[in-house]
């Protein structure tokens, strides 16, 4: 991203180099959902990272503009921080920035999170947590339930993205309690200067699909 057009880019990218900002957020997430599983952390090639860039284009049925709704009780979603034509510091699913993702209780969901940015200090995370909007620079060391917390992943390692490779996290969580949740990347000043965020659904059994808000 180009920090000249973003002043806001520049307390964020300070605040990412207080590297103890980094170990207290790591640590300070509680995961209280059941079934969490190990969580696979790799470095995709081009081809690789290509080929979960168009999943998480594809995947999910949008309703609305806004929302893209994951049916069935094992869904796979994917969200790339920084996709390929949309704004800097945002995630990407379905196509959307920053869409809300919603599945019904129960759901077993394996997440998969992407770090397409470039450049010193645009690392970006994903945490999901019951904790509402606006948030601090610094999230606090006791969030809500917590459904998933993933680590700031660090930036591609080359400007061409031909031959860059792509930090990709992959964690496994059971949506087990009903309610609204949010995406929130972690990395100091994101969520607040920037808005990298979205909504995470979980629409109770009873109804038949994600109900409109
Ligand atoms: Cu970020």
């Amino acid at each position: 991203m180009n920090l000249r057009s973003h002043p806001q880019a520049l307390l964020a990218l300070l605040a990412c180099f207080a590297t103890e900002a980094y170990a207290a957020i790591n640590t300070a997430t509680r995961v209280t959902a059941s079934g969490l599983a190990p969580a696979a952390d790799s470095r995709l090639s081009w081809m690789r990272g290509r080929a979960l860039l168009r999943h998480s284009e594809v995947a999910g049925v949008p309703q609305g503009r806004r929302t893209l709704v994951f049916r069935g009780k094992q869904v796979v979603i994917a969200l790339i921080a920084r996709a390929p034509r949309h704004p800097d510091m945002s995630f990407e699913a379905g196509g959307l920035t920053n869409p809300t993702l919603c599945v019904s209780q129960g759901t077993h969901v394996t997440l998969k999170v992407m770090n397409m940015d470039y450049g010193p200090g645009m690392a970006h995370g994903l945490v999901i947590t019951s904790a509402k909007p606006p948030y601090p620079v610094r999230f606090g060391r006791q969030l809500p339930h917590v459904l998933a917390d993933i680590p700031a992943l660090p930036p591609r390692s080359s400007a061409r993205p031909q031959t860059a490779r792509y930090a990709e996290k992959t964690v496994r969580f059971i949506a087990e309690r009903p309610g609204t949740y949010y995406y929130i990347c972690p990395v100091p000043g994101h969520a607040l200067a920037f808005r990298m965020y979205g909504r995470f659904v979980v629409y109770p059994t009873s109804l038949k699909t994600c109900p409109r808000s």
